[in-house]
């Protein structure tokens, strides 16, 4: 299940490299921190990462129902990791859901505890979650 942001982060960043610039030597993971990290002290607060999840949740929720239905999660989270994510089982994603998903994903990145995510924290992060099956 924690793959579920990070996959439609990295889906949604395919699309922007395939209308803008690449750049060969910069990974998608460092693209989106650096989006990211509004304020740039090369660091995510809690409110920077919360932030982007409510954009992406408002990307995905092509028919503006406030809730994210399988279909639009479809190219982003496994059926699997829908259903985990589904705390309520109402068969979509609220925002709160996806929020409290992102939040779980954000305390497991942060290895040193300190409320910030470094660049290498999220690359590892990123890092274990392709690993994941
Ligand atoms: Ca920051
Ligand atoms: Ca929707
Ligand atoms: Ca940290």
């Amino acid at each position: 299940m924690k793959r579920f942001i990070l996959l439609a982060i990295a889906s949604s960043l395919s699309v922007l490299t395939m209308i803008g610039p690449t750049k060969a030597d910069i990974s998608d993971v460092e693209i989106l921190f650096v989006r990211t990290d509004e304020d740039g002290n090369l660091n995510l607060s809690k409110a920077e990462v919360l932030k982007m999840a409510i954009v992406q949740f408002n990307l995905v929720d092509s028919n503006k129902s406030g809730a994210l239905e399988p279909a639009e999660a479809g190219e982003f989270a496994s059926d699997v990791e829908f259903t985990d994510n589904d705390t309520d089982r109402s068969g979509s994603l609220s925002l709160e859901e996806v929020i409290s998903e992102k939040l779980e994903d954000y305390n497991r990145a942060d290895l040193n505890s300190d409320g910030r995510l470094s660049l290498d924290e999220v690359k590892q992060s990123y890092r274990k979650s392709q690993d994941t099956p």
